[in-house]
């Protein structure tokens, strides 16, 4: 992972916010700057490199990990040896990551660091950096992809009437540590029948019966980066109309990844879908964004929502995941993560979408 160009590349936008420190409090931030993966730590980014204080359950791996920064030892309060250091070093105009500080964190730092420098909030300066991903981390989110693709094709000859959705989830996580992943990136979704009318429904004790319509929705984190797919089945020999259903959010999802290019507006990914859905009087259904960002985190930037006027670029990694939600009846979401390249989109989920399980 090449921290040193990621750091390069904060300090002009550091420059051209002027600003000449940033205080990082979000771990997902830290780690994309400096390697360090410890569940506390926080960094101060400027100029001269990386700064990073941790507590001694993380001295050892911050040593290791995060090579290209300095690396400080305190017993306890981070922000507040934080901002002492900054009062000692001289900065006089910081910001900080008003998303990711709590008010009590933004006092102890600003009483630590002291009256002299001027404080400004500069939430997500770190997060558009990171919604253009570079070599390396595309190689791993195609990794978690293809891990997560895996395991689904694994579990699904297994999905059948009276099993239990919570044991799908289960067989699905503990297959995903078999084979090399850390876990989960988020809750595994198994969601049947009614239940499938519900975007996140939790695994349950319910058992798949025949004619539910069986959401799936999973992804692995491996090596630090997520991956996000879903994919409906239907328990059973489905009826024309909810082939016909089922074909509407297939056409959705297809109109969104063919308008992921460089250049285009979030927004006009999510108007494609809305457009096809609404043409088929399904977009009252469709009661979610259209997409996220994929990466270190499971939702980063940037959002395909309604309206979202920032533009795509190459080395994007978002995911396309039209759904529809019937109340008391179910519901059908199809998902990819995909690449924005410079020639257009590459699925990195690439697993069949016209599966119909027979009960
Ligand atoms: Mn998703």
């Amino acid at each position: 992972m090449d921290f040193i160009s990621r750091q390069e590349k904060l300090s002009v936008l550091l420059h051209s916010r002027g600003l000449d420190s940033l205080v990082v409090t979000s771990l997902a931030n830290i780690f994309y700057l400096t390697g360090f993966r410890g569940s506390a730590g926080v960094a101060v980014a400027g100029s001269s490199g990386m700064s990073l204080w941790v507590d001694p359950r993380y001295t050892v791996q911050a040593r290791a990990e995060a090579a290209g920064a300095e690396v400080h030892e305190v017993r306890a309060g981070l922000l507040e040896a934080a901002g002492r250091w900054l009062r000692k070093h001289g900065p006089r105009r910081i910001g900080y990551d008003e998303s990711n500080l709590s008010c009590r964190g933004y006092e102890n730092l600003r009483r630590a660091g002291g009256k002299r420098p001027s404080w400004s909030p500069a939430a997500g300066l770190v997060e558009r950096l990171r919604a253009v991903k570079d070599s390396c981390e595309t190689e791993r989110i195609r990794q978690a992809c293809r891990l997560t693709a895996e395991v689904f094709e694994e579990v699904v000859p297994e999905v059948r009437p009276g099993i239990k959705e919570l044991d799908l989830a289960a067989e699905l996580d503990y297959r995903m540590k078999r084979k090399g992943g850390e876990g989960p990136a988020f809750e595994t979704i198994v969601a049947s029948g009614r239940r499938a009318a519900l975007p996140h429904a939790r695994p349950t004790a319910k058992l798949l019966e025949k004619g539910d319509l069986v959401i799936f929705d999973l992804g692995v984190i491996l090596h630090g980066y997520a991956a996000d797919m879903t994919r409906t089945v239907y328990l059973g020999c489905a009826p024309a109309r909810v082939r016909k259903l089922y074909q509407s959010v297939r056409e959705a999802q297809e109109r969104g990844i063919a308008t992921l290019r460089p250049g285009a507006p979030a927004g006009s990914v999510d108007q494609a879908v809305r457009t096809l859905l609404k043409r088929r009087g399904l977009d009252r259904y469709f009661t979610h964004s259209t997409g996220h960002g994929v990466g270190i985190e499971i939702h980063e930037a940037p959002r395909l929502g309604r309206g979202e006027k920032a533009r795509l670029s190459a080395g994007a990694v978002v995911t396309v995941e039209p759904g529809i939600y019937l109340e008391g009846a179910g519901g059908i979401r199809i998902e990819d993560t995909v690449l924005v390249g410079a020639g257009g989109a590459e699925i990195l989920t690439p697993v069949s979408k016209g599966r119909w399980i027979l009960g």
